[in-house]
């Protein structure tokens, strides 16, 4: 490139040479929000995305159990759009949600500018424009710029950033619907500048690629501008969802979605995922579909061990409250992070997945472990207590290794392979002083203290810090 011409062309092969912004290696753990006009009915089937209830329902056939229930409790001919003056966020106190985050140990916060339905939650005009009527939080419903404010609160707090979520397609745009090129050109694009002029995104999330190729979305073309013009080119980090071929090719870093991440850290990646299994707030799910503190402390463990980050999703009410169940597992996750969060932030993948203490389990690959954490993904569970209690999972920073045990471990920890220096130091994060400790060949044995209840350092999950 000449030395004074633009940075980046809009080619993969240029864009994908810049490299991830060492912000989001370090981050580990981020909270996506899916917040908009569907967090008025709030409502999906079971182990479905709410936030699709508009065009889960759209096709009206009897059978269809979404429109049973929106027909049942709203009326056949009241329409989605009849839903946006009923999103009135009156008890949204942006504020409130940045502190919750902050204590939830998150180092991002991820929330929807703008899902498949096209509503926006900050004053986009293209929005309303494109769809002939006002079609954003400032103009109906809430009368506010909730991204705004959000954005404003997020970055009040230390060491904290905040990007958004933008869908590329929206389902029924008028323009959508009419010539795609006119969508992408007139519509797309300068929304998504404004969206990113206005808030100078540490992050995006972009999402709905999958209808057209990258060369059709010009998404090249978009990211070309972002790297090199726009406000937040140093800083800014995006996701692989840019066009049908993308995923797992292009981008700052890869996405899985209600999965089980990936092995290793050929590519920075991040699993995103809710705490039940919706996105959007659904009001029919009950306390068992949600995952237990345990299960996501472990699932945050497990997913940086394998150098991977943690999106964790909530869905707030259309009044703007966070669902107390979410906001008590965001404070457990705060509370493990507090005692043990050296282990997680700015480690890196230590090259060795996941072990299991001796005698209790046989040895076992990553490849038999992928596939029992894929069974469980799939039905949207982590391990299970028991299951998981000897599992350990590493992490590491160039002057420690960081064994963490899934559960107490009993009186004896032996950890297989970790070549340790004979004078190595071992301590247990949360307890002072030093453990004693034998190193055998390869092998560590580690005397664990006798604690019991108040004693331990913390609940679910212990680290075991090797110097
Ligand atoms: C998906 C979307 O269709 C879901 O609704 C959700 O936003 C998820 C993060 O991405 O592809």
């Amino acid at each position: 490139r000449a030395a004074d011409g633009p940075k980046y062309e809009a080619k993969w092969e240029s864009l994908d040479r810049r490299p991830t912004p060492q912000w989001f290696l370090d981050a580990k753990f981020g909270i996506f929000i899916h917040w908009g006009v569907y967090s008025v009915p709030a409502w999906g089937a079971p182990k479905q995305y709410s936030e699709w209830y508009w065009n889960n329902m759209a096709n009206k056939k009897p059978d269809n159990v979404w429109w049973q229930f929106h027909k049942k409790n709203y009326g056949e001919s009241f329409e989605y759009k009849d839903f946006a003056p009923l999103f009135k966020a009156e008890l949204y106190d942006a504020d409130q949600w940045a502190e919750l985050f902050h204590r939830s140990g998150a180092k991002y916060v991820v929330p929807t500018s703008k899902h498949h339905d096209g509503y926006a939650i900050w004053p986009s005009a293209e929005a309303s424009r494109a769809w002939g009527r006002p079609w954003n939080s400032v103009e109906v419903g809430p009368h506010r710029d909730l991204l705004g404010e959000l954005v404003e609160a997020v970055r009040k707090k230390e060491g904290m950033r905040i990007g958004f979520y933008y869908s590329l397609y929206e389902w029924f745009n008028p323009l959508w619907l009419g010539d795609r090129k006119t969508f992408v050109a007139e519509h797309m694009h300068p929304q998504f500048k404004d969206v990113v002029s206005r808030y100078r995104p540490s992050i995006i999330f972009s999402d709905g690629e999958w209808e057209m190729p990258s060369a059709d979305w010009k998404s090249e073309e978009l990211l070309a501008w972002l790297f090199n013009e726009s406000p937040c080119k140093d800083e800014v980090v995006v996701n692989d969802r840019w066009g049908k071929e993308t995923r797992h090719h292009h981008g700052s870093y890869y996405t899985t979605e209600y999965g089980a991440g990936m092995a290793n850290d050929d590519h920075p990646w991040e699993e995103n995922r809710g705490m039940g299994y919706s996105y959007g707030y659904n009001r029919a799910e009950n306390i068992d579909d949600y995952q237990t503190p345990r299960e996501l402390v472990l699932m945050l463990c497990d997913l940086v061990s394998r150098g991977g980050n943690l999106l964790l999703d909530i869905g707030p009410t259309s009044d703007g409250r966070i669902p107390v169940v979410m906001q008590d597992r965001l404070v457990e996750m705060g509370k493990w992070l507090k005692v043990n969060g050296e282990a997680i932030y700015g480690t890196r993948f230590a090259g060795r997945p996941c072990q299991w203490s001796e005698g209790e389990r046989p040895k076992q690959g990553y490849k038999e472990y992928q596939q029992e954490y894929n069974l469980m993904a799939q039905v949207g569970q982590a391990p299970r207590d028991g299951k998981a209690v000897k599992q350990v999972f590493f992490t590491k920073k160039p002057d420690a290794l960081y064994a963490i045990t899934a559960g107490w471990p009993g009186s004896k920890l032996l950890l297989r392979n970790v070549a340790v220096p004979a004078d190595g130091r071992v301590t247990l994060l949360g307890v002072p002083g030093e453990l004693k400790h034998e190193v055998k060949g390869k092998d560590l044995a580690i005397e664990v203290p006798d604690l019991n209840g108040d004693q331990l350092p913390c609940s679910h999950a212990y680290v075991f810090k090797i110097t």
